[in-house]
């Protein structure tokens, strides 16, 4: 049975004083539960999350991670140098990076095989923006993100694969996805890894929905089949609130 996984990306929010008291806040607030919970801090502050989460089923992820091994690349970090501090999961591909530090499929796809190389979990980002959705051209935007960040891996590859679908039009907006509309396009994806990889791969496979998902929405869209989970930005800034949203699956 694929997992439930709700993750927390803190994007460039949260000093190390400020994510030391919202780890130990989700910590202690945190209630029994079947959903994975991971979180994603700066760069700088990794190591201390590692640290303070040891022991509390919370995982830490990294937002990004360089391509190459090492070498003259100023101000860039390895996922060597990750799984060496125990961040062993990884998030590639999200839009802010695809917009903002011209991040393409194919460095994307080389990021992904790195991370694998050091068997990384990654969750893959990827999704349309509203002017894709207005013509009608979403699936095909998400088709093609999918195969040309992906589909080169090889089948044992998609055990360490998370999929995070994110509408860029739904992303700190304020505006989300329908829950319709997300699982039409979970579905359509899942579909599409089944045709390329086969049932059990795309079963197992976890989809999460990211953008602008709130305490109050998060019951609706992760209640839909395809859905298995959420990439929070946001609300995952507030104990309260990220631990509200995860129980969105209870
Ligand atoms: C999408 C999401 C987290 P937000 O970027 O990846 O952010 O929930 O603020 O829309």
């Amino acid at each position: 049975m694929r997992k439930n996984i709700v993750a927390g990306n803190w994007k460039m929010h949260k000093n190390q004083h400020e994510t030391v008291a919202l780890l130990q806040e989700i910590i202690a607030q945190k209630k029994t539960s079947t959903t994975e919970i991971i979180v994603a801090p700066t760069f700088v502050n990794l190591a201390k999350a590692v640290e303070i989460t040891n022991g509390s089923e919370i995982n830490v992820a990294a937002q990004n991670t360089h391509q190459a091994e090492g070498g003259a690349f100023t101000g860039e970090i390895s996922a060597g140098m990750l799984t060496d501090i125990g961040v062993t999961t990884v998030i590639l591909g999200h839009s802010e990076r695809r917009a903002y530090f011209h991040e393409t499929d194919a460095l994307i796809a080389n990021k992904v095989d790195t991370a694998l190389k050091h068997n990384m979990r990654v969750i893959f980002c990827f999704g349309e923006e509203l002017k894709d959705r207005q013509i009608n051209n979403h699936f095909n935007v998400v088709e093609y993100q999918l195969r040309d960040g992906l589909f080169h891996l090889e089948k044992a590859d998609w055990r360490n694969i998370v999929l995070a679908y994110e509408p860029v039009w739904a992303i700190g907006t304020g505006e989300t996805a329908s829950p319709d509309q997300a699982q039409e396009m979970h579905k359509f994806i899942r579909e599409l890894v089944e045709k390329v990889y086969g049932f059990d791969i795309a079963n197992e496979l976890s989809i999460l929905y990211g953008g602008s998902v709130k305490p109050d929405n998060a019951k609706e869209i992760f209640s839909k089949p395809d859905v298995d989970g959420g990439l929070i930005g946001g609300a995952a800034l507030n104990a309260n609130d990220f631990l509200a949203i995860v129980q969105g699956f209870e």
